[in-house]
């Protein structure tokens, strides 16, 4: 049963009319998919310093403990598969005119759901580089404890760690999509990890409509024009429905 959300009557107007839209998602789009999140009780770094585990120095002092959580992941997230949420996002972007998600989860459960136009923040978990400079860049899952890049120093997992540069010119992209939509729907994210947690900052002063999907509220929160609190598996196909977007699109003769 699709559940009703008891949003304004004004705001669901305005969503209904919105062609230009963002999300942002995090970890907890993927939470009721089988994946943890990184934070809160159950986290995958309850007991951990994240630092230890993700940024170049955990790598240095430990790499072997590093790959071992990396390959746990890797297998964790080739076992599971995307969620009604995911496939919600998917579903949104088929209906309106402009549409882009920007995505921290590195778990590529987006693409499996059909999403087309994705921007990983945080690289996806699924590849490897070289962690020297030599360039090597690797699809493979090796099998070796610390897997080596053939100029022989250790590869490491494609994600973006602590002090670490996003991907050349996709936080720049994700700006610009930001300032230009009508809606910003924030999904899963505990909003704490910079430059990701500014993106919404930017679609709120730019004026789009922030929505927010997040069982608790977040920093992000006080900045929205409605918070949905529960689970996205569950409000986002709810809010697609309330805006008459849950259906395969109906396209104009002769497309
Ligand atoms: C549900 C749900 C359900 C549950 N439905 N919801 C400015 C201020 C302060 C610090 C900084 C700053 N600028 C930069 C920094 C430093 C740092 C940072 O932000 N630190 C803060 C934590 C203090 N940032 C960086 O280091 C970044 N790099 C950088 O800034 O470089 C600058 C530079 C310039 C020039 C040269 C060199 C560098 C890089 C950040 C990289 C983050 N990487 C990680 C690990 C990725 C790899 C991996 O997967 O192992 O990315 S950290 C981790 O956090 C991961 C996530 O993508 C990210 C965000 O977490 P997320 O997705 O929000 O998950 P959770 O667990 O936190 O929250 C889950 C949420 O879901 C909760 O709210 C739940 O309630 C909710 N939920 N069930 C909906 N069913
Ligand atoms: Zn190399």
């Amino acid at each position: 049963m699709t559940e009703r959300l008891s949003l304004p009557g004004a705001l669901v107007q305005r969503l209904r009319g919105a062609q230009r839209w963002t999300v942002l998602t995090g970890a907890g789009i993927s939470a009721e998919s089988g994946v943890p999140t990184f934070r809160g009780a159950g986290g995958l770094w309850e007991g951990v310093r994240p630092e230890e585990l993700a940024s170049p120095e955990g790598f240095r002092t430990d790499p072997e403990r590093v790959w071992r959580w990396y390959r746990h992941r890797r297998d964790l997230m080739r076992r599971v598969e995307p969620n009604a949420g995911h496939r919600a996002i998917a579903r949104l972007e088929s209906h309106v005119a402009a549409f882009c998600l920007v995505t921290q989860n590195v778990d590529g459960l987006h693409a499996r759901a059909g999403s087309r136009r994705i921007l990983e923040l945080h690289g996806n978990i699924l590849r490897s580089h070289c962690f020297a400079q030599c360039g090597a860049e690797t699809p493979e899952d090796e099998t070796a404890v610390v897997p080596r890049c053939r100029c022989g120093a250790p590869l490491r997992p494609s994600v973006v760690w602590f002090g670490e540069r996003l991907p050349q010119g996709v936080f720049e992209e994700s700006c610009r999509e930001m300032q230009d939509c009508d809606v910003c729907l924030v999904v899963g994210t505990s909003g704490i990890v910079y430059p990701a947690a500014s993106l919404p900052q930017v679609a709120s002063v730019a004026g789009a409509a922030l929505i927010e999907v997040n069982p608790e509220p977040t920093p992000l929160s006080s900045l929205c024009t409605a918070a949905l609190r529960g689970p996205a598996a569950k409000l986002l196909p709810a809010l697609l429905s309330e805006i008459g977007m849950d259906k395969e699109p109906v396209l104009p003769p002769g497309v």
